[in-house]
């Protein structure tokens, strides 16, 4: 071996996937999209905008296409550089639709029918409880399995489908013999569940129609601030992370990623000043962290060409490191060889 090679053992890989149903919240940011970005110098990354799964809640196309390319030019803005890390769109990459299909003859219906997400979207959009819908776990399994990822960074509402994974890995492997890697979760320890901030009980999420349930991340310091100052909270006033105080556990948690104090350093910080002034300095601190995320993504976002580019190499990137995964897949399977 020559006396510069490296021995140092392979980086583990990483994929993780968002939606792009619109401008990313504060529950996105922290939850996942910011740390995808810090884990891009010690694991080999790769990031998607999923595309395919967004229309399992109808779109209208003008509104995805350009939604698609927003969610990408933040990707890019929340810190994913695309020269260490793989970033493309989904459908760009049809080897995840082809390996969702297989995956799904190795996915029981009654497993499908208890996942959380199905029911809450089914009871969201009785009018449209499509297959795909139902299926959605699959080819996000196919996702993950397609590049034999070890890790996966989501909040804590995406665990139940990487399990879901896992148990189709372990499945396929058992019967085919060992084909993928049995992927991890990596949930943040905190801020994994950020809330919504007109009900604390709910998930803040991008598709809520109440907007001041969310902050958005290009969302501007005027707007942060009323949505913090609108914040449903309790009728005590004491700013302290406590069973019960929903509301006040999730700006305190808010607060906590977005300026590193623990708990009780925030207990200790607001002891005898009301909610009036916390929301206040939830709000500023929020604005404060997202403003470079803005201006970058304002940056990005004009400019079309680089962005194109990125994606062009970002799915030929994907495209490589899945097909061969892919044919062995088909191999092992017992489909005859493409001659
Ligand atoms: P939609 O409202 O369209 O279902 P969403 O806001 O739930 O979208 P996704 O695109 O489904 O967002 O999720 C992208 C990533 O953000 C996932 O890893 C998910 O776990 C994480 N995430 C979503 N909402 C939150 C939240 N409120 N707190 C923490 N993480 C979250
Ligand atoms: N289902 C996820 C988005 C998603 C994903 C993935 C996340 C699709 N494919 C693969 C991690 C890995 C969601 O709704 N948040």
């Amino acid at each position: 071996m020559c006396q510069h090679e490296s021995t140092a053992a392979p980086k583990k890989r990483i994929f993780s996937g968002i939606q792009p149903t619109g401008v990313f919240t504060l529950g996105n940011y922290i939850g996942a999209v910011r740390n995808w970005g810090k884990l891009q110098d010690e694991y080999e990354c790769i990031y998607c905008i999923v595309d395919l799964h967004a229309i399992t809640v109808m779109q209208g196309p003008a509104e995805l296409r350009n939604n698609t390319m927003r969610a990408y030019a933040l990707m890019l803005a929340c810190g994913i550089d695309p020269q260490k890390s793989v970033a493309f769109i989904q459908s760009h990459n049809p080897n995840h639709a082809e390996l969702s299909w297989v995956l799904s003859c190795s996915t029981m219906f009654g497993e499908l029918s208890r996942m959380t997400q199905f029911k809450d979207k089914s009871a969201r959009h009785a009018d449209n409880i499509n297959a795909g819908l139902f299926t959605y776990p699959v080819l996000m399994a196919a996702d993950i399995l397609a590049y034999n990822a070890d890790l996966v960074p989501i909040g804590a509402d995406q665990k139940q489908h990487l399990e879901l994974a896992r148990n189709v890995a372990v499945r396929f492997n058992q019967r085919f013999g060992d084909t993928f890697t049995v992927p991890e979760p990596y949930v943040p320890q905190n801020g994994a569940r950020v809330m919504s901030l007109q009900d604390p009980t709910k998930k803040m999420s991008k598709s809520d129609e109440n907007a001041n349930a969310c902050v958005y991340i290009l969302d501007d310091k005027d707007t942060i601030m009323r949505k913090f100052k609108r914040a449903v909270t309790d009728s005590d006033a004491e700013v302290c992370y406590r069973e019960g105080k929903d509301g006040i556990n999730n700006l305190m948690t808010i607060y906590g990623c977005v300026t590193g104090k623990t708990m009780d350093e925030i207990t200790v910080e607001f002891a005898g000043r009301g909610y009036g002034d916390f929301k206040i300095a939830v709000g500023e601190a929020v604005a404060d962290h997202l403003a470079p995320v803005r201006n970058e993504y304002a940056r990005l976002y004009a400019d079309k060409a680089y962005l194109n580019e990125c994606i062009a190499t970002g799915s030929e990137q994907a495209y490589r490191m899945t097909r061969k995964v892919l044919s062995k897949v088909y191999r092992r399977v017992g489909f005859v060889d493409h001659k």
